[in-house]
């Protein structure tokens, strides 16, 4: 048994600081199904300010922030374009059309995470009574499956104008858009302009034990929280949970920097080992994935043997295994688990 254990699974199996623990034991609560819990009223008020949006709405999960964003563009039936590498495509278990009915349109995903306009604009229905009516085209920043990469701005904006054009929502998983904010060094308000809604995760890099914020307009959010009790998501003294998240907004946001450089610094290694492939160049954030190039060695034999020394790793294809940096890994860690993968390849 290896005694030390350097775990980059995913930056979801953060846990909450001392300060986080001594906030939720302290916390004022009510009942936030009556709009009466002043520790939720707070982390939602304070998300939509930080994401330059009118309200905000705690959530349990990134998953329902995806589900209740959804169900709020979308009637049934109706079409919503993405990514086919998109986390709501992939690891959603089909909420879109096992629970809300919609028909995902998926477009190729780029290598950086975006979708070519051209893609968006060829997949959009034309009126006509055959189609399903396109409504919602949602992006994802930063981008999970594709190396974790940022999408900035400028194109963030070209697809708002597009979407104007053709009448069309945006939503923006931004599961962790404030990873997207300090790469590209820029407010997540600025990152948060072009979409009509915005779901965030304080339960990964920013080490609360649970929750998403979905931000957007009023009209939106009052929507949406008709969406969340309907999944089930009405929560009574949620306080005690969004206590913490508080904190992860407003102390756990800008030492994002720190895990970037440790992915940095890890893929880095990693280029310099046979039996792996990646591009060190790829990571821009805290999501490094990397390929076994010896055709005897399978992903999930690699992550095996890696654990068995400590080090744990995701497989997430034949070839492909995925490491995530946060909170609780130093670069003393990565250092550790890039000897092991030496010592195990
Ligand atoms: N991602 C998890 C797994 O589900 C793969 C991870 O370990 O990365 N949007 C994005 C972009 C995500 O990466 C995730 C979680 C979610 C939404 C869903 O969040 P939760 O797990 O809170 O439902």
């Amino acid at each position: 048994m290896a005694n030390r254990i350097v775990d980059l699974r995913s930056d979801t199996i953060t846990l909450p600081t001392p300060s986080m623990r001594n906030a939720m034991a302290t916390a004022d609560v009510g009942d936030d199904v009556f709009g009466e819990d002043p520790t939720v009223n707070h982390l939602e008020e304070m998300a939509a300010e930080r994401l330059g949006k009118e309200a905000g709405l705690y959530v349990t999960s990134g998953t329902m922030a995806n589900l209740v964003c959804q169900l709020t563009h979308c009637g049934r039936g109706e079409e919503m374009i993405l990514g086919d590498q998109a986390h709501i495509f992939f690891y959603e278990q089909g909420g879109s059309s096992a629970v809300g009915s919609i028909h995902p349109r998926t477009v190729p995903n780029q290598p950086d995470g975006k979708l070519l306009l051209e893609d968006i604009e060829a997949a959009v229905r034309p009126d006509n009574v055959h189609f399903p009516a396109t409504r919602l085209v949602v992006l994802e920043n930063t981008h999970n499956r594709c190396n974790g990469a940022p999408l900035d701005s400028d194109y963030l904006q070209s697809v708002r104008r597009l979407a104007d054009t053709y009448g069309l929502k945006i939503h923006m998983d931004g599961a962790r858009l404030f990873n997207a904010a300090v790469a590209l060094d820029v407010a997540a308000a600025e990152l948060a302009a072009a979409a009509d809604s915005v779901s965030v995760c304080l339960s990964k890099g920013l080490a609360a034990p649970v929750g998403s914020v979905v931000c957007g307009t009023r009209s939106f959010i009052n929507r949406a929280r008709r969406a969340r009790k309907v999944l089930g998501g009405g929560m009574r003294q949620a306080g005690i949970l969004a206590a913490a998240g508080i904190l992860a907004l407003t102390k756990m946001t800008d030492r994002l920097a720190e895990d970037h450089a440790n992915a940095r610094r890890l893929a880095e290694g990693l280029a310099e080992l046979k039996g792996i492939s990646i591009d060190p160049d790829a990571v821009r954030t805290n999501i490094v994935f990397f390929e076994t190039n010896d055709d005897d060695v399978a992903a999930e034999q690699l992550a095996a043997e890696l654990a068995a020394e400590g080090v744990r790793v995701l497989p997430t294809g034949k070839k492909r295994l995925r490491a995530v940096t946060h909170y609780h890994i130093t670069t003393e860690d990565i250092d550790h688990a890039l000897g092991v993968f030496d010592e195990v390849l």
